[in-house]
Parts: C-alpha cells; sequence; structure tokens
C-alpha cells in the first residue's frame, strides 16, 4: 500500500484555519526580493482548478487567482512536519512493514494483516482514512498493488481522497494504456527519446524488444524500465529506523508559571508520544523536558531510568520532576513545553518498570532560539 496526503502543505494551512476550505489556497517559498518573487510549494485543489501548479513562479498563480479571494502563504515547515510524524505514527499502525518515503508518503506492507487479501487492504485502507480524518482531519490518496511499484502509480491514480486498488491479475490492464512518464524514472530527458521510439504509453514500453531499450538506455536502465512497464518489481518495504528519540512540542495557550496547567499539556504529549513508541515497539531509557521561557531561550532538562520503559506513567513521572526541578531553577513564565524521549530500545519490557531514575544527565543546557 502507498499513502500520499492530498496537497499536503496547502492542507495543514486549511486543517489550521478551516475557514480557508473552499478558497484557493497557495503556499509559497517566498525568496524575499520583492513581495511576489518565489516559487508555489504547493496548492489546493480549488487553486489547482485555476491552473496553479508546484514549481510555478508565485507571481503568475497570483495572475491566474487574480479575481478569487485567494489564500497565499510562506511555508510553516515545523508545522507541517508535526502533522507529518503525528500522521505517520497512525499509519505505521496499520503496517506489518512501515517506510517512510518523504515528508507525507509511506509504503505500508500489510501482507500479513490482511491475509494475502485484496478486499481486506481496501477495508483496512478505509479505516485508515477514517481514523486520520477523525484524529487530524487530513485526506491522502492510497494505491494498493502487488508491489510498490504497482501502489505507487495506483496512489497517482485517483486525487485526492482516492482508493485504487490492482489486484495481480489486473496490473498489466491498468498499466498499458498509462502515458509512460507515469512510471518512476521516466523525466523529460527520456520521455523525448522514449517517444522517438514510438513509445508513448506503458504498454507501448512492455511490449518494446528488451534489446532494443538496453541499446538505447544502458543495461540497468533498459532492464528496469521493460519490467516496470510489466508491473514487475522485488523491493521489499524496508524499515529504515533511524530514529532516536521522539518528541513533541506544543505552544501553550498564554505563558504560565502554572504546573498543573503545563501538566495538563505535556499528558497529551506524553500520550502522542506513547503511542508512537508502541506503534515502533520501542522503549525509551531517558525523558526530557524541553521549555521555551517567555525570552524565547529554549532549555532542557533529563534524566535517565534505571530500566527501559514504554509507558506513558513512566513519561509522566519523569516530567513532573523535571519540570519542578525547572521551576525551582528559572523565575520566567514557560511559553512552550515539549517531551523527548530517547535512548531507544527495541528489547521487550515485560513489566512496567519502576520510575526509579536517576542520574541527571550533563546535557542540562540553555540555548537561545
Ligand atoms: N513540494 C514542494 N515543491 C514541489 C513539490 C512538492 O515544496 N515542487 C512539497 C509541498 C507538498 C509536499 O512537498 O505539499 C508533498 O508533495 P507531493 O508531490 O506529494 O504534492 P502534494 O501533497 O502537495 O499534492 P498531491 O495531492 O498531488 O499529492
Ligand atoms: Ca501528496
Ligand atoms: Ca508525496
Amino acid at each position: 500500500m502507498l499513502a500520499d496526503i492530498d496537497y499536503f502543505f496547502a492542507q495543514c494551512e486549511e486543517v489550521r484555519n478551516p475557514a480557508f476550505k473552499g478558497k484557493p489556497v497557495v503556499v509559497g517559498v517566498y525568496s524575499g526580493r520583492t513581495s511576489s518573487s518565489g516559487v508555489v510549494s504547493t496548492a489546493n485543489y480549488v487553486a489547482r482548478s485555476f491552473g496553479v501548479k508546484s514549481g510555478m513562479p508565485l507571481y503568475l498563480a497570483l495572475k491566474k487567482l487574480e479575481h478569487q479571494d485567494a489564500i497565499f502563504l510562506p511555508v510553516d515547515y515545523d508545522f507541517y512536519q508535526q502533522v507529518s510524524d503525528r500522521i505517520m505514527a497512525l499509519f505505521r499502525t496499520y503496517a506489518d512493514v512501515f517506510e517512510q518515503v518523504g515528508i507525507d508518503e509511506a509504503y505500508l506492507d500489510v501482507t500479513k494483516k490482511v491475509q494475502e487479501s485484496f478486499e481486506a487492504a481496501a477495508d483496512l485502507a478505509l479505516r485508515m482514512k477514517h481514523d486520520v480524518d477523525s484524529r487530524e482531519h487530513i485526506t491522502f490518496s492510497v494505491g494498493i498493488g502487488p508491489n510498490k511499484l504497482v501502489a505507487k502509480i495506483a496512489a497517482d491514480q485517483q486525487k485526492p481522497n482516492g482508493l485504487t486498488v490492482v489486484k495481480p491479475s489486473e496490473v498489466q490492464a491498468f498499466l498499458n494504456p498509462l502515458p509512460v512518464e507515469r512510471l518512476l524514472g521516466v523525466g523529460q530527458k527520456t520521455l523525448r527519446k522514449m517517444q522517438l521510439l514510438g513509445i508513448k504509453t506503458i504498454g507501448d514500453l512492455a511490449s518494446f524488444d528488451v534489446q532494443k531499450l538496453v541499446d538505447a538506455f544502458g543495461k540497468a536502465l533498459g532492464v528496469y524500465f521493460h519490467n516496470a512497464a510489466n508491473g514487475l518489481d522485488d523491493a521489499p518495504v524496508s524499515q529504515v529506523d533511524s530514529v532516536e528519540s521522539i518528541s513533541r512540542i506544543s505552544t501553550l495557550k498564554e505563558d504560565t508559571r502554572d504546573v498543573p496547567i503545563m501538566l495538563e499539556r505535556i499528558t497529551k504529549l506524553a500520550e502522542e508520544v506513547q503511542k508512537e513508541l508502541s506503534a515502533r515497539r520501542m522503549n525509551f531509557r531517558q525523558v526530557s523536558v524541553m521549555l521555551v521561557t517567555t525570552d524565547l531561550t529554549a532549555k532542557s532538562r533529563s534524566l535517565t531510568l534505571e530500566r527501559p520503559a514504554r509507558d506513558a506513567e513512566s513519561i509522566l513521572t519523569s516530567t513532573r520532576v523535571l519540570l519542578e526541578k525547572f521551576l525551582q531553577d528559572s523565575a520566567l513564565p514557560v511559553r512552550r513545553v515539549g517531551i523527548k524521549v530517547s535512548r531507544l530500545t527495541r528489547e521487550e519490557v515485560s513489566q512496567k518498570s519502576l520510575t526509579s531514575f536517576m542520574q541527571e544527565s550533563p546535557d542540562t543546557r540553555n540555548s537561545k532560539l
């Protein structure tokens, strides 16, 4: 299964400000030279219906949306990253093996979960859509196929909020009529070369003589194009687990030194972190509290547990200690609170570990944001 979030950056902006829904929304990378220099990062589907596209100069997008009450916003990458982290953590819970590719898409191997049934896989995708919609109000498009290559092309077939299932027996009929540029690796240059060979569709490519493809594109690429056009791909979905820590940070409604208010927020963050730990089947041994005070100074305090843990309670007990310690050291109101768990391991924890820490780590540091 390939899940790709619809008009991702722009959809994040709609979630943050629901009044934008229904209006054209354009997220731009502003270069700052003039008020409209830069390029379109992405746009919602309303803006796309007026011809706005990713990569287009902003002045052109402005022109296309001249009388449309359009919303133009600068990219807020941190915000999109937070939304992405939460959605990926949810996606992960639906997969046997999970592989995130880029900020807004991921491959999910669900073969075992659905016992190789494509109908059950489609049901799983619908449940996942419902889950993500009710928690995050975000839609995404799904492609389901016998391998990554077919799943990816299927996901691009119907957008936004699409679901396209291609069973093994349907692969060739699905691929044949599609333009060759839908295949990964067929860019402008390759496309022109293929057109000269009379190849327009994936079907044309599939039935094209392999040796001639090798002559034109070299051995590796020629063989790849031949296999890809025939829907063949044996690359496994592979978990790339480079996570060293899991963290969440959030801005308080107003700056405060009120412990219950901060703890309430921290409890929510701890629950999110705990969910992600469960989904990744990981334990932590270090807990940190990160605080940004009124003067925008970021500070963190960490402690190490005696044994690895995975439960929200261990996170909370530790953070309470760290928070109180921090408030003794600083007199300033707090603007943002965050928590981080690190020293992650995969070993099984049989029982809830006692939170009998602690060696305070020497990395207690202050830094100016
Ligand atoms: N992006 C960008 N510049 C591009 C392409 C993409 O900044 N030229 C960013 C903004 C997108 C995000 O990456 O929101 C994800 O890219 P996608 O290609 O998945 O495009 P979208 O999610 O925006 O749209 P779609 O609904 O077609 O997936
Ligand atoms: Ca997308
Ligand atoms: Ca994408």
